[in-house]
């Protein structure tokens, strides 16, 4: 016999006898489509976003007063009459303002696109519109179209573009909604007389919606903001526009309840993932806009930990910069942008395309992961180092071919697996002080045996670092500090956060503690599952107690969850309380 048909014969018999793959539910030809338009915004999972608009000028303060809030909401927090606002105008003259530095730092921070504000609430467009004067060629004497140079150089540099629109809110014109007006206030400038809604967008929005998607060489991103009393007939017109584009991603911003391409959680982390393609947008200090006084800074740590812990469950970072009234970033801004672009520059791989962790928990820090050609690769992003060296992956099943370290490949790791979990041997030098990224390489798919907590005849510790922490998007957050018996849940000082744990368990009835500390007397409210009991804690002292919680009764066997939120103390709007577990 020939042996190219031998070899011919023996493959097709290698094929027939594999394992048939589990079935996957077939895919309707929309979601393909959908999957199609949505691939390399998936695939990007960093971008930046940048406000910028004439509240730049006065950057938190007017008339000496410094403005509190957010710097690009001044028009509406001190009430100035439009006339007033538009004359910023008439000094907006961003001379330093330079597209192609822009891009080339967005892309040195290991960003894949951009989202600019084309018009925020203020009504002002940051671009040449023949729909409205009110724009930054007409009406400034920088006659430039900022928006313009930067679509040509994201073009050139080769980053997506997107912008962002506020459709509903638009406090200069007659029939723009405004923050209150659905509680039926009246716009704070009385000389601003009230027109329709559908004046507005069918004069303004639609006009301009319709600009921005024809004249800047085919945006990939259209983000819509704060759809306060839109209307559908409002969102409907809208939507007639950007039907005509395929391609372009929207956000679920235009109207409520509006699914878009993505969801958009503001100023906060999800705990868990979400099973919908979503997008964190987030500031690096506090405001949007340039404040000169906002010097709430997050750390690089802080940052680099957010993008990686965001990727880890399936989402994307989009970053904010509020740029100056001359045209530039910030200097914190920069600085931050660079540091993250360096450990991109390292790091990127662990970041772009990949998928959510597989795993439940993992008290050393993140994973992120990626199948290519019959590999799974395993990216563990490794917060804080295991004091003895040695690495544990919970669970972990699958044929480990190779465990090297990202930053440098020629640096292997041995491993062995014991009791169920994979250990990989690591001299304890801490490669990278924020997160080292070791690659586990494996031969085919995974399994992994979930680590959640189980509670069966007997006691079960829930500890800080098991905690999913609900936060809201504004507002102090509270955060997880330490891993394994040393974490805590500190800064818990906003009412509206909420810590909730995942187990399974067995019917029963069990006692449910905490180890906390409360300076003050203070009110819980533990929730398992829909029983919800309201609890009363004296203050703890000096140190650490465990806390009685109060029994609680499990009925059927099966995942749980238990959640605590605070009522608040005695203390005001203080530090509530510091948590370290919950013993059932
Ligand atoms: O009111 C705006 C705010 O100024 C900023 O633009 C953010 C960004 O997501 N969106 C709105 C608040 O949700």
């Amino acid at each position: 016999m020939n042996r190219l048909f031998v070899i011919f014969l023996a493959a097709l018999l290698f094929v027939s006898c594999q394992p048939k793959p589990a079935q996957q539910p077939e895919k309707s030809a929309e979601q393909l489509a959908q999957d199609e338009k949505m691939e390399w915004w998936r695939e990007a999972r960093f971008g930046m976003f940048i406000h910028w608009g004439l509240y730049a000028d006065p950057a938190g303060e007017w008339k000496g007063e410094r403005v509190n809030g957010i710097s690009e909401w001044i028009m509406a927090r001190a009430e100035i009459p439009v006339k007033e606002y538009e004359k910023l105008a008439k000094n907006f003259n961003p001379e330093k303002y330079d597209a192609e530095a822009w891009v080339k730092l967005a892309k040195y921070a290991g960003m894949k696109y951009i989202v600019i504000t084309s018009k925020h609430h203020d009504g002002f467009a940051m671009f040449h519109s023949k729909a409205s004067k009110y724009n930054i060629v007409d009406a400034t004497p920088f006659n430039r179209d900022p928006l313009k140079e930067l679509a040509e150089e994201c073009k050139k540099q080769g980053i997506r573009l997107g912008f962002y629109y506020s459709q509903a809110q638009d406090w200069h014109e007659p029939g723009g909604t405004y923050w209150n007006i659905e509680q039926g206030k009246p716009h704070w400038d009385p000389d601003l007389k009230r027109e329709p809604l559908m004046n507005y967008i069918n004069g303004k929005a639609v006009p301009q919606v319709k600009e921005i998607l024809e004249n800047y060489g085919g945006l990939d991103i259209l983000w819509w903001d704060t759809p306060r009393g839109m209307t559908e007939e409002a969102a409907k017109a809208l939507q007639a526009v950007t039907n005509d584009y395929p391609n372009l991603i929207t956000n679920n911003r235009l109207y409520r309840p509006w699914p878009g391409d993505f969801q958009t959680p503001e100023q906060h982390v999800p705990p868990t993932g979400l099973d919908y393609d979503w997008e964190v947008c987030m500031t690096m200090n506090t405001s949007w806009g340039y404040k000169w006084y906002d010097e709430n800074w997050k750390s690089t740590e802080e940052l680099i930990k957010m993008l990686v812990d965001i990727a880890s469950k399936g989402g994307n970072l989009l970053l904010n910069v509020g740029p100056t009234a001359t045209g530039e970033f910030p200097k914190a801004s920069i600085e931050r942008l660079k540091e993250m672009g360096h450990w991109m520059q390292q790091n990127g791989e662990s970041i772009y395309g990949t998928s959510a962790s597989p795993f439940f928990k993992l008290p050393w820090g993140r994973c992120t992961t990626k199948k290519e050609k019959g590999i799974t690769k395993l990216y563990l992003h490794v917060f804080d180092w295991p004091k003895d060296g040695l690495l544990k992956v919970p669970g972990l099943e699958g044929k480990v071919r190779d465990i090297y370290l990202l930053a440098n490949p020629k640096q292997h790791f041995a491993w062995k697996f014991e009791e169920g979990d994979l250990h990989v041997h690591a001299p304890s030098v801490i490669f990278d002080e924020i997160n080292t990224v070791i690659v586990v390489k494996i031969r085919g798919d995974i399994n992994v045996v979930s680590n959640k907590p189980r509670l069966k005849e007997g006691s079960i510790l829930l500890p800080a670092d098991f905690a999913d922490i609900y936060n809201p998007g504004y507002g102090e957050h509270a955060v997880l500090k330490g891993s394994g018996s040393e974490s805590v849940i500190a800064n818990w000082v906003d009412k509206r956060a909420r810590l909730e744990w995942i187990f399974d368990a067995e019917p029963g009835k069990y006692r449910m503690e905490a180890l906390m500390w409360s300076a003050e007397k203070a009110e819980l409210a533990v929730k398992l599952g829909e029983q919800k009991v309201d609890i009363e804690i004296d203050s703890t002292g000096e140190d650490y107690e465990l806390v009685n919680l109060g029994q609680i009764e499990i009925g059927e066997s099966g995942e749980k969850s238990i959640s605590l939120q605070s009522a608040g103390n005695t203390a005001g709007n203080k530090q509530l309380m510091y948590l370290e577990l919950i013993k059932l």
